[in-house]
């Protein structure tokens, strides 16, 4: 990453009144939450998405499905923000109007002091009944699921129904009201800064893509090269914890 477009980009941050921070699994990469798709350490390249991460594969094992997701929960649990969430949580503070939109289902911006992340595919903190979606709380600290132990779902309070993760899985629906909020704030931003995505999964990443075509400038933070690299009009090839501490210096 060259000094010169570090030094570009923290300036733009500087003049910008409207922010969009548009966070991945990158972002919390550093605090060890594995992300979905680097090579060695993703996600699916363990585990088949399509057996995991779809209604299909819920409807077919439910005790494989939920067990893994008590497993990541009980994994993100344990970690904590890294200096890249608390930059984040910093540009958030200076910033007249900021919005933080993110595709992770952690709950590290959070605790980082983000008041309110949209989240664009759900939490692993908000299970929900599968069929009257009912909010199910599910206790922690309980059994502490490995990888790949089957657990069955509990089941809803109110109907009994198996109690499902309160993620967006491939093929549903994004919930309405935050893909509205973040395409609105997308629209009317001055700088987009997008950390930690590769850009491959929609429509979230049509965001980045939306504050291009309204007149944003787009900034990246990333240490690879990603689908949003034509998008981004400086891109700073570093980590999250490395270079958004350095950005709001
Ligand atoms: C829908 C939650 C319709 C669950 C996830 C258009 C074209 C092609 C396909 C589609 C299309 N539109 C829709 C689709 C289908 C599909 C899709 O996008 N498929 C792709 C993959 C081809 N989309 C859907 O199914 C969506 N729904 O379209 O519904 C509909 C409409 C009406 C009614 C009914 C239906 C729903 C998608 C939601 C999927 N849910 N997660 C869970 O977590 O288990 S997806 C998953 O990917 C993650 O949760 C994450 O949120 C998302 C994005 O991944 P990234 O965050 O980008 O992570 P990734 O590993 O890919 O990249 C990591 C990056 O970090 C890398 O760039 C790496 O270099 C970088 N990095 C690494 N270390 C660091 C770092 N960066 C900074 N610092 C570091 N230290
Ligand atoms: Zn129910």
């Amino acid at each position: 990453m060259g000094e010169s477009e570090l030094r570009k980009a923290a300036s733009m941050l500087g003049r910008a009144e409207r922010i969009v921070v548009f966070t991945g699994a990158g972002m919390s990469a550093e605090s060890g939450v594995p992300t979905f798709r680097d090579a060695l350490t993703g996600l699916w390249q363990r585990y088949d998405a399509q057996q995991l991460a779809t209604p299909e594969a819920f409807h077919a094992d439910p005790a494989l499905v939920w067990g893994w997701y008590e497993w990541r929960r009980d994994l993100v649990r344990r970690t904590t923000p890294n200096a890249g969430h608390l930059a984040v949580a910093e540009i958030e503070a200076r910033v007249p109007h900021a919005v933080l939109v993110t595709q992770n289902v952690d709950d590290l911006h959070e605790r980082a002091g983000s008041a309110a992340p949209v989240h664009l595919h759900g939490s692993l903190f908000a299970p929900r009944c599968s069929a009257c979606d009912r909010p199910a709380s599910v206790p922690d600290g309980g059994a502490e699921p490995v990888g790949g132990r089957r657990l069955p779902p509990p089941r809803c309070a109110g109907c009994a129904a198996p109690v499902r993760p309160g993620v967006v899985w491939f093929g549903e629906a994004l919930p309405q009201s935050a893909l509205a909020a973040a395409v609105e704030a997308a629209a009317s931003c001055d700088l987009l800064v997008t950390v930690g995505t590769s850009g491959l999964v929609y429509p979230a990443a049509e965001i980045p893509q939306v504050a291009a075509r309204f007149g944003a400038t787009v900034v990246q933070v990333d240490p690879g090269e990603t689908a949003l690299d034509e998008v981004a009009d400086v891109n700073l090839r570093g980590t999250a914890a490395q270079v958004l501490p350095a950005l709001v210096e």
